[in-house]
């Protein structure tokens, strides 16, 4: 339950830091059907096949999105209690969850693991009090390993996207400066406005920076409504390759 204080917070500075919000143990068991799934639950196996055949990972990745365990998080009670609390009066996770490994020996180029300054509205455009759910799935406490940050306040300023880039609506208006880094933990989540500006800080260390997002809009939104609950995120199959003929090859 937020208290008053926490909802001015939110309120003011467009993000919520919930320490120990979920047992450890529940974010763990993420952790490990991913590693166990992307490299037999070893990190160094993830590097190796990334290294021989990234395909395999990035769709492994994808796959990951629909797992039981990453969806089972998105859908615990706790986190549609707190979307309400937050003001999302019928709240509606409005794209697949998404599961980051960060690392730079785990991406073709940098926005891929380090994303620059963005707003997630620009990806989402759903209801106006639209929120993002972001979670460590490792120690996200020091600076090595690259943590969130974000510009708070921000989300008062509407939409600040001058560009968009690998899907990210790029804000090019704030310094190094402005950015504050969130220190966190397995276990706590970070809640920020969809219009909050935010980053990822850069992971130099040798681990992996594993985070999850969630995205909630409000299916009660009048706004979203008189936009035909409108989303941006297209789903449809790739029908090229080979082995569309598969397994009746004549
Ligand atoms: O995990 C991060 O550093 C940020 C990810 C992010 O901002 C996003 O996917 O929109
Ligand atoms: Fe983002």
């Amino acid at each position: 339950m937020l208290d008053e204080s926490q909802l001015k917070h939110y309120d003011k500075n467009g993000f919520l830091v919930l320490s120990k919000f979920f047992h450890k143990s529940e974010v763990a068991e993420v952790l490990g059907y991913s590693l166990s799934v992307l490299g037999n639950g070893l990190e160094s196996n993830i590097f190796k096949t990334w290294k021989e055949n990234p395909d395999k990972i990035k769709n492994l990745g994808k796959l990951l999105q629909y797992s039981e365990p990453i969806q089972r998080l998105g859908f615990d009670k706790k986190i549609r209690k707190l979307c309400k609390e937050l003001g999302l009066k019928k709240p509606i996770q409005c794209t697949r969850p998404v599961q980051f490994f960060h690392h730079k020996d785990l991406a073709e180029k940098e926005i891929y693991y380090k994303t620059p300054p963005h707003q997630d509205w620009a990806s989402i455009r759903g209801s106006l009090n639209g929120l993002v759910i972001w979670l460590p799935l490792v120690d996200c406490s020091y600076a090595a390993i690259g943590p969130l940050e974000i510009v708070p306040k921000s989300h008062k300023k509407g939409s600040l996207a001058v560009e968009v880039k690998n899907n990210f609506g790029l804000v090019k208006c704030y310094k190094s400066k402005d950015f504050y880094s969130l220190l966190v933990k397995p276990g706590d989540i970070v809640v920020f406005n969809q219009f909050l500006v935010h980053r990822s800080g850069k992971n130099t260390s040798n681990q992996i920076r594993w985070s999850i997002n969630y995205r909630f809009a409000d299916l009660a939104d009048p706004q979203w409504a008189a936009r035909d609950f409108y989303t941006p995120y297209k789903y449809y199959p790739d029908t090229t390759g080979e082995d569309i003929a598969y397994p009746i090859k004549s």
